[in-house]
């Protein structure tokens, strides 16, 4: 692992909030085993490994019942650690994998079995050498037909620029953490509105209000200067976000956060049992388990 990894916390607290019962951690990772899945060769960063098994006893000490682990960059187009993952969580857990044009028809329904529901499209140019939009919009167009969405990434600074394309993308389309705001500038300035305008505008969009430990400048435990900004989101579009831990947190160069004083977080987020159900549950169950949802 890179010499600079901050490794996710052996031992979180328990947390004080008690989660609703079929509460979705709808953003997770699984790295490797390094041994059994290696890392891809045009990975930005070598990470610690992160197993499924410990993604399972997290699930389980906080409370969770179903997680979606979203592929990670480090493992590239490769997605067989995804894939094991998925196998073994014995319809427990949904898959948002990345591919490229090439993928076979063949590799899409192997993964849509295993419980793929969605690609994700990066921008964060620390991250990955994001495809031209031609190549994305042909990688949408044909995973639309298998009823998946898209999960993007990007951050506030490249959002004007991506705005149009991001807007033209077939079918549901998922914000990762709020599309990284600059939670410095004021919560009602330009910067933030042009993200609320994006989900105004477009009523495919969701939002994940995650990541408090990555955007917030005053750190933990509040981090009391992300929270505004989730508020808003979860305020203004209740039946369009999602939540998650982002377990195990690549990338945090300062602090490692307590996974269970993250979880404490959400009733400052969504501070009624209304919206934290359909946070936690109804949102994501409508999305990554349709079928479960009457
Ligand atoms: C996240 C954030 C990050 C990393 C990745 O796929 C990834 O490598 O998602 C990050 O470094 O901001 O969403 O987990």
């Amino acid at each position: 692992m890179d010499e600079d990894w901050l490794v996710f916390s052996p031992s979180p607290s328990p947390p004080s909030f008690v989660l609703p019962p079929g509460a979705v951690d709808a953003h997770c990772h699984i790295f490797g085993p390094g041994d059994v899945f290696p890392f891809a060769a045009e990975r930005k960063y070598t990470p610690c490994d992160a197993p499924k098994e410990k993604l399972w006893t997290l699930r389980d000490y906080l409370g969770f019942e179903r997680n979606v682990i979203v592929q990670a960059t480090c493992h590239g187009t490769d997605n067989r650690a995804l894939l094991d993952a998925l196998k073994s969580a014995a319809g427990r857990a949904r898959g948002v994998a990345s591919v490229q044009t090439a993928v076979t028809d063949e590799m899409l329904q192997v993964l849509h079995d295993a419980g793929v529901r969605g690609v994700r499209f990066n921008f964060v140019k620390r991250l990955v050498d994001a495809l031209p939009h031609e190549t994305l919009a042909e990688i949408a167009e044909r995973i639309s037909l298998l009823g998946w969405h898209t999960v993007i990434y990007f951050e506030s600074q490249d959002l004007a620029q991506l705005y149009d394309f991001i807007s033209s993308l077939p079918g549901t389309v998922v914000v990762d953490h709020m599309g990284r705001p600059d939670v410095s500038l004021p919560v009602d300035g330009a910067e933030f509105e042009l993200f609320l305008k994006l989900l105004s505008d477009n009523h495919n969009f969701y939002s994940k209000v995650s990541c408090p430990e990555r955007l917030s400048k005053i750190g933990p435990p509040k981090y009391s200067d992300v929270l505004p900004f989730a508020k808003a989101v979860v305020e203004a579009f209740p039946d369009r976000v999602l939540w998650g831990t982002d377990w195990p947190h690549p990338n945090m160069k300062t602090h490692m956060p307590d996974d269970g004083k993250l979880v404490d977080i959400i009733p400052l987020i969504a501070s009624t049992p209304v919206l934290q159900h359909k946070l936690l549950v109804d949102n994501p169950m409508n999305l990554y388990w349709p079928e479960e949802v009457d």
